[in-house]
C-alpha cells in the first residue's frame, strides 16, 4: 500500500488531523511536520537503525517522533514509561537496539534516562528536533508486512514479550473497528490513553487508515476531559473502566457537546453499576475486547445489543474468527489478520501462543451464548488488570524472592474502588517484616503499580497436594478480611 500519512495528506490535505492543546494540524501540515522530524533523524544520522526505541508522552512531539520513524521505515519500539529503569533495560535488551529517544516531557520522572546511558544511546525528542533537518528519504510504500510498531507485554514467564506489529495488522483493525463503529467524516477521536499502548497507537493508526482527526491529551484529568468533551466536537474516545467511573463522577448537567457519539471502553470489564450510570445518563458505551497481540479489539458490543446483553464484550468483529476450546466455556482462540505474527526475538514464547492449528490463544475464559456474544469469565492464568495496565503476579514474586528474608510469596489481584483490582502480596519470612520496607524495595524494581498495596505475613501458604499455591483459599482469607483460615 502507499505510505498511508503521504497518501492522506493527497487526498484530505486540508483536513484536521491532529489537535494538540493549542495547535491543529492538517494532514499536509502533520506529512511536513513529520518528513521534518524524519530529515532531524536523518541530520542525527539515525536514519538506518532497524529499530529505535521511543518513551513517548502524550505530546505532539512524541506522536511527530512515532510517525517519522515510520516514514524511514525504523520500527518504533514503544515503550510505557510506567516502568522502572531495570524493566526499560529488560526490553531494551530483548530488542537488540541501540538508540533510545524520549519524550522531554519525561526527563523528570525518568531521571533523565541516566540508568539507560549507560548502556544506550539516549536523546530527548527536543534534542533531535533542534538539529537542522536533512533531506530525509521517505518510504514510498507502507508494505503489509513489514512492522509497523512493536511494544512490550508481560507473561506468566515473566520475560517481555515485543509484539511485532505489521501495517496489515494495523491495516485489518482499522478496518474490524470502522465496519462496526462507522467512520463518519466528522469524526474526531480523543486520546487520552497512552501512545506506548495498543488503546493509544490504534487510534494514531484508524486516523492514517480513515483520514481521521486526532485530539490528543497530555494526560488524563477527568475534569479537563470532560471541559474538552463539552467543546470541542469529539465524536469517540477510548477509554479503560478507571477512566470512564472517573468521567462519570464529575459528568455535567446538559451533557457532552452534540457530536458525541460513544466511548469505546477496553482494557478490562466495566461493571454493572458503571454500565447502569451510562445508560441513565444516555451515554453510549462500545465494549470491547482486544488485546497488543490483536492490535485492539477484536470483539465489541454495538450500540443496539447493549442494553440487552450486559455483561457481553460483543460479537467478534468482521475481519475475526473467534472460537472456545472445549464444550461451553474454554479459552479464547482466535484467527483473524490482525493476530501479530510473532514476538520479537522470542519465537519459542509465541508458538506457545498458539494452537497447532494455528489459532492464538489468548489466554481469556470465556463462553459465547446461543446468539454468538462473548462473555469473558476470567484467566487461564493469574493476570489481572490494574486501572488497564496487565499484570502478572510472578512477576512481582520473583522480584521479592531475591530478598533472602522471603521465603516464599504469593502475589494475587484484590479488587480495589479506584484500579478495579490491586496486587496483594501474601508471604512467609524468617521474621516479622516491616510493610514499608517491602514497599519500597518494590517502587525501586518494578513500576509503582506493580507493587502490592497488601502486604500479608503467614505462617505458611496454602498448597495443593501437588504443591500448587491454592490462589482461590488466598482470596477467601483476604475477602473475609482475613477472618477464615487456609
Ligand atoms: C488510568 C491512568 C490514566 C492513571 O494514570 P495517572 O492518573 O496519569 O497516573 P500518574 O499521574 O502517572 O500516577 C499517579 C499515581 O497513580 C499510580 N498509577 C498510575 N496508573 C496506575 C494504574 N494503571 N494502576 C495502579 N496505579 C496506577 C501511579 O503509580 C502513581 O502512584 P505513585 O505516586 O505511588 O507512583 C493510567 O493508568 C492509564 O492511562 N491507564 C490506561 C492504560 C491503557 O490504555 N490500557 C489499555 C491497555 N490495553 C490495550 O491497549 C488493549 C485493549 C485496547 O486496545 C483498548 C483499550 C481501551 C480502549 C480501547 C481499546 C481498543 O481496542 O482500541
Ligand atoms: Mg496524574
Ligand atoms: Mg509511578
Amino acid at each position: 500500500m502507499e505510505n498511508w500519512l503521504t497518501k492522506q495528506a493527497k487526498l484530505v490535505p486540508q483536513k484536521t488531523a491532529l489537535i494538540f492543546e493549542e495547535h491543529i494540524w492538517s494532514f499536509k501540515q502533520l506529512k511536513n511536520e513529520v518528513i521534518r522530524t524524519a530529515g532531524c533523524l536523518t541530520k542525527a544520522n539515525l536514519q538506518r537503525e532497524h529499530r529505535i526505541a521511543l518513551i513517548p508522552a502524550n505530546t505532539s512531539n512524541s506522536y511527530f517522533m512515532l510517525l517519522a520513524l515510520q516514514q524511514l521505515g525504523i520500527t518504533p519500539v514503544l515503550l510505557n514509561f510506567r516502568l522502572s529503569s531495570a524493566e526499560l533495560e529488560r526490553q531494551l535488551d530483548n530488542a537488540h537496539l541501540k538508540v533510545v529517544l524520549f519524550d522531554d516531557e519525561l526527563a523528570l520522572r525518568l531521571d533523565g534516562c541516566k540508568e539507560l546511558q549507560k548502556k544506550w544511546f539516549v536523546s530527548s525528542l527536543a534534542e533531535i528536533r533542534k538539529s537542522a533537518a536533512a533531506q530525509p528519504v521517505i518510504k514510498q510504500e507502507f508494505p503489509e508486512t513489514s512492522t509497523a510498531s512493536i511494544m512490550y507485554t508481560s507473561g506468566t514467564t515473566g520475560n517481555p514479550h515485543g509484539v511485532i506489529q505489521s501495517f496489515r495488522n494495523h491495516f485489518y483493525s482499522a478496518v474490524g473497528s470502522a465496519f462496526n463503529l462507522g467512520v463518519s467524516p466528522d469524526d474526531l477521536w480523543l486520546c487520552a490513553v497512552p501512545l506506548f499502548h495498543i488503546s493509544g497507537l490504534s487510534i494514531v493508526m484508524r486516523s492514517l487508515v480513515y483520514g481521521m482527526g486526532v485530539l490528543l491529551t497530555r494526560r488524563f484529568e477527568a475534569a479537563e476531559i470532560t471541559r474538552l468533551l463539552c467543546r470541542q466536537p469529539v465524536t469517540l474516545m477510548s477509554v479503560v473502566p478507571q477512566m470512564l467511573e472517573q468521567l462519570l463522577a464529575v459528568f455535567p448537567k446538559s451533557g457532552y457537546q452534540k457530536h458525541f457519539r460513544a466511548f469505546l471502553l477496553g482494557g478490562a470489564a466495566i461493571s454493572k453499576t458503571t454500565l447502569a450510570a451510562c445508560q441513565e445518563k444516555k451515554l453510549a458505551v462500545i465494549q470491547s475486547y482486544g488485546m497488543t497481540e490483536t492490535c485492539s479489539q477484536i470483539v465489541a458490543l454495538n450500540f443496539a445489543d447493549a442494553a440487552r446483553k450486559i455483561g457481553s464484550v460483543g460479537k467478534p468483529l468482521f475481519p475475526v474468527q473467534l472460537r472456545i476450546a472445549g464444550q461451553d466455556e474454554g479459552e479464547i482462540q482466535i484467527k483473524a489478520p490482525n493476530v501479530v505474527s510473532g514476538y520479537l526475538n522470542n519465537k519459542d514464547q509465541f508458538e506457545k501462543k498458539l494452537t497447532s492449528d494455528g489459532w492464538f490463544r489468548t489466554g481469556d475464559i470465556g463462553t459465547l451464548d446461543t446468539e454468538g456474544f462473548l462473555f469473558v469469565k476470567g484467566r487461564s492464568d493469574e493476570m489481572f488488570v490494574s486501572g488497564g495496565e496487565n499484570i502478572f503476579p510472578n512477576e512481582i514474586e520473583e522480584v521479592y524472592m531475591t530478598l533472602p528474608i522471603i521465603q516464599e510469596i504469593a502475589v494475587i489481584g484484590v479488587s480495589d474502588k479506584k484500579w478495579g483490582e490491586v496486587p496483594c502480596a501474601f508471604f512467609v519470612a524468617a521474621k516479622e517484616l516491616d510493610k514499608k520496607f517491602l514497599c519500597s524495595y518494590g517502587r525501586k524494581v518494578i513500576a509503582h503499580y506493580k507493587v502490592p498495596k497488601y502486604f500479608i505475613q503467614v505462617s505458611q501458604l496454602p498448597h495443593t497436594a501437588s504443591g500448587k499455591i491454592k490462589h482461590y483459599a488466598l482470596r477467601n482469607y483476604f475477602e473475609s478480611n482475613q477472618k477464615t483460615s487456609f
